[in-house]
């Protein structure tokens, strides 16, 4: 069993992660950067580690100084939270041979999924539609060429590296292909240290929809249904729901099935999650696996019940899963608003400053996932979320009302700071959301359609 967990993640998350822990009776390590030393977790924790200056390269990324905390502590085991080296598949390998748990699939699976390429390759032989493209890296403009002219414009050249949308690019016209192909592979090259790129026909108004899949070392898996997460801007998302407006019960057992079927087959453990796209004749096609938890799991709590950080640590310390696909039940609609410092009208640049009014929303059915308060410092070195509002409610009419309430109440603010909080009451007024009408296509078209003088204005040219 887990006795003491290091938790190698900061702000919202690393809270998130205590919660879980304090809850399944187990100890807490908090490793920090200097910036971060008066963080909830670092407080909470029955153990504190600085772990080096701000830069997550020098803490938060640092394999030797995260190991040397938990030896140090007597922490038996890690948790990753997202970002950082939560899908690292050395750092977990590195943890498994200092003797800590890992909390997260197996080194092996990990490095396969991680390779987005060969992941759809190896999805694929699992039973996963794709939409047209490459199952493998995309080495030559000739050979880029071929393939687009085979799959048909637009097309879309992804960084095999990438994954939650970084390093994408789309092609419209078959003349922008040689550079557009040679610009990603530089990009990717540069960002990740590998300029792999393959190549996928592009859905310009689909949905995007992800199933939560949870899978235990005794070959069992459940899938706990779907999130919406069509509301992105630049591949960062705003706006999670579940469930999806566009599937029904069938859909969704089809598309549940398929994620935990493919799961099994490529002996996936712990928490998951298999990204598609959704087209408007309600085709699916697979584009990732997130190999962690995710930013938005508070939606899958909500309509589920179930805790998915202590699933994770249940998963890890060897134990069956608890639930079966029939014991699963989805009730009720979850929204989440992401709520960033950043400028919606300076093409969303990161506003760093220090929050000097905090009053989080509350209430019924009313979730706020934040390491925040007044005099909270936002440094430029990490991502710019400040808070996750998440509500349920028995449908989404109600939980759209809910969430209007939630954004109504909250107030946050100080010199220099701007965050999204508007930019989510413009897209919870708008028609064709609220109806459910809405693609990936959305927000794009609502920031540049609306008039300069309403709260929300286009990003600048040189967004
Ligand atoms: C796509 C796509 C359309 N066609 N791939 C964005 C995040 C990343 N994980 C996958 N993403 C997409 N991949 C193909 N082949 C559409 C998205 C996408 C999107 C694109 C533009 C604007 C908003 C979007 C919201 C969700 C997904």
């Amino acid at each position: 069993m887990i006795r003491r967990m290091l938790i190698a993640n900061r702000g919202e998350i690393a809270l998130r992660v205590t919660r879980a822990c304090r809850e399944l009776g187990i100890e807490v390590v908090a490793p920090y950067s200097t910036a971060d030393a008066g963080s909830a977790v670092v407080r909470l924790a029955d153990a504190a580690v600085c772990i080096g200056p701000s830069r997550p390269s020098d803490s938060y990324l640092n394999i030797p100084n995260i190991i040397e905390a938990a030896l140090r502590t007597g922490a038996d085991a890690v948790h990753p939270g997202y970002g950082f080296l939560s899908e690292d598949p050395d750092f977990a390998e590195i943890c498994a041979d200092a003797g800590l748990v890992f909390v997260g699939p197996r080194p092996s699976v990990m490095a396969q999924l991680g390779d987005k390429a060969l992941a759809r390759g190896l999805m694929s032989r699992a039973g996963l539609p794709l939409l047209a493209g490459t199952t493998g890296a995309v080495n030559t403009v000739e050979e880029a060429r071929t393939v687009a002219d085979a799959v048909g414009y637009p097309v879309i050249v992804k960084a095999a590296a990438g994954g939650g949308g970084r390093g994408m690019t789309v092609v419209d016209d078959p003349r922008e292909l040689a550079p557009r192909y040679l610009s990603t592979r530089s990009t990717a090259q540069a960002v990740f240290g590998d300029g792999t790129v393959y190549i996928e026909r592009y859905l310009p108004h689909a949905r995007h929809v992800e199933i939560q899949v949870l899978c235990d070392e005794h070959g069992a898996g459940v899938h706990l249904g779907e999130r919406d997460c069509s509301v992105q801007r630049r591949h960062q998302k705003l706006i999670e729901e579940a469930p999806s407006s566009r599937l029904t019960p069938r859909l969704r057992a089809a598309m549940g099935e398929a994620a935990v079927h493919a799961a099994g087959a490529v002996g996936y453990t712990g928490a998951g999650t298999f990204e598609f796209l959704l087209d408007s004749d309600d085709n699916f096609y697979f584009m990732e696996v997130n190999a962690r938890i995710q930013v938005e799991h508070p939606v899958t709590e909500m309509t589920t019940g179930i805790d998915l950080v202590q699933e994770q640590i249940r998963i890890a310390s060897g134990l069956p899963l608890a639930v079966t696909q029939d014991t699963v039940t989805i009730s009720g609609a979850a929204i989440e608003c992401r709520i960033n410092a950043e400028d919606p009208q300076r093409g969303f640049a990161p506003t760093p400053g220090i929050v000097e009014t905090y009053r989080p929303p509350g209430g019924p059915w009313t979730r706020v996932d934040a390491d925040c308060c007044a005099g909270h410092r936002v440094t430029p070195y990490y991502d710019s979320l400040l808070a996750k509002v998440v509500v349920w409610a028995p449908d989404r009419p109600q939980a759209l009302a809910r969430m209007q309430r939630a954004l109504a109440e909250f107030e946050i603010s100080g010199p220099g700071l701007s965050t999204t909080v508007d930019l989510h009451r413009a897209i919870l007024a708008d028609p064709v959301f609220r109806a459910g009408a809405h693609s990936t296509a959305f927000l794009d078209h609502l920031l540049t359609s609306r008039p300069p003088s309403a709260a929300v204005t286009r990003p600048s040219a040189a967004a």
